[in-house]
């Protein structure tokens, strides 16, 4: 095992508590590097399990050396605050969206876009490619967080409370469509023809029952795990945004560790990611039974005219004057 000089004294001087009863027995468990992982994923969906493969992963090829602790349902950070929780230094790890990262590296806002990323392989080739390099040097740059994997979340989907001849864009006029709590995210609910409300995931459960909203989008996993279709009566397959989170690590932790500690969290990253991509694509191409069975309506409507929709409000807004030129056409031209 290859243990730095720094944790070489801290255990030594732990040690040393130890035999004068100073400090009995928790001295050397301090000296493992905390990993505080924070999510609004619930239990049941792949991105809140992966983590435990991200844990196990560690716990076996570094025994002793972390102590990973997995927070879910948004009970240490609230959604979208994991970053600045990162560059304060109360977390280490955190699965961050496009959009949190283009609230300070706004040329990120290109995957925040509907219809950019066709589909899980697509997403995969452009952010391990030369793409996800470029686009992941900005963030370290800009929020001080070194990405570690591509998480794919799923493609996400209209989903309402009830139904309604959903055909193309005008047809959710007036549809109050809960989007996550920010620009980027309200940008791409109005751009589907709806009108976008903020609201936090652990709320969405509730604000469907209760009637607060008439929708909500997310992919269809999620929408399994956290219940939502006990709630709602109709699944619209718009497949506006193929989304991802990036599996994160705050700079100051990640530059802080030795460089076979890099190699180790780097393999759990990976393994995690592997577990969640395989489980939840697997997943997506067998789930639309299950709501049919949950007595769901599952609609398709022209998804050529969202597509069309989207991509003229996107490329028509600020947020494209900021896309790094010719990013659009290198996406597009990823195999
Ligand atoms: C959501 O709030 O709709 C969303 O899907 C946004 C994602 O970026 C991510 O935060 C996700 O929620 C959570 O991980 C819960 O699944």
């Amino acid at each position: 095992m290859n243990v730095s000089p720094l944790r070489r004294g801290l255990a030594a001087a732990g040690a040393a508590l130890i035999l004068c009863g100073a400090l009995p027995g928790t001295a050397l468990a301090q000296a493992k590097v905390p990993m505080r992982i924070s999510t609004p994923a619930v239990p049941d969906d792949w991105h809140a399990k992966m983590w435990t493969v991200f844990k196990e992963s560690l716990d076996k090829s570094a025994p002793g050396e972390f102590d990973v602790q997995i927070h879910l349902n948004a009970t240490l950070f609230k959604q979208g605050t994991e970053p600045a929780a990162m560059a304060r230094g109360n977390l280490e790890l955190a699965t961050i969206s496009a959009f949190d990262i283009a609230k300070l590296a706004p040329e990120f806002s290109i995957f925040t876009a509907g219809y950019v990323i066709r589909d899980p392989q697509h997403q995969q080739q452009v952010f391990d490619g030369p793409i996800g390099q470029e686009m992941f040097k900005l963030a370290s740059e800009k929020m001080d967080v070194t990405v570690l994997s591509t998480i794919y979340l799923g493609t996400r989907q209209v989903n309402l409370r009830e139904p309604r001849n959903v055909r193309t864009p005008a047809d959710l006029k007036g549809v109050k469509l809960r989007m996550p709590g920010s620009k980027e995210w309200l940008f791409l609910g109005e751009a589907l023809g709806a009108t976008a409300t903020p609201l936090a995931f652990g709320e969405v459960y509730l604000a469907l029952k209760t009637g607060t909203i008439d929708g909500q989008d997310n992919p269809l996993p999620t929408v399994r795990a956290a219940k939502f279709y006990e709630v709602t009566k109709q699944l619209v397959l718009t497949n506006h945004l193929v989304d991802g989170i990036f599996l994160s690590i705050a700079n100051k932790t990640w530059n802080a560790l030795t460089p076979a500690q890099k190699q180790k969290v780097a393999a759990a990253a990976k393994a995690a990611a592997q577990y969640n991509n395989e489980n939840r694509i697997k997943e997506e191409s067998q789930i639309v039974d299950f709501f049919r069975q949950q007595g769901l309506q599952v609609t398709t409507p022209d998804v050529d005219a969202f597509r069309r929709n989207v991509q003229a409000a996107y490329l028509g807004s600020e947020y494209a004057k900021v896309w790094p030129k010719g990013m659009l056409e290198r996406i597009n031209a990823t195999k």
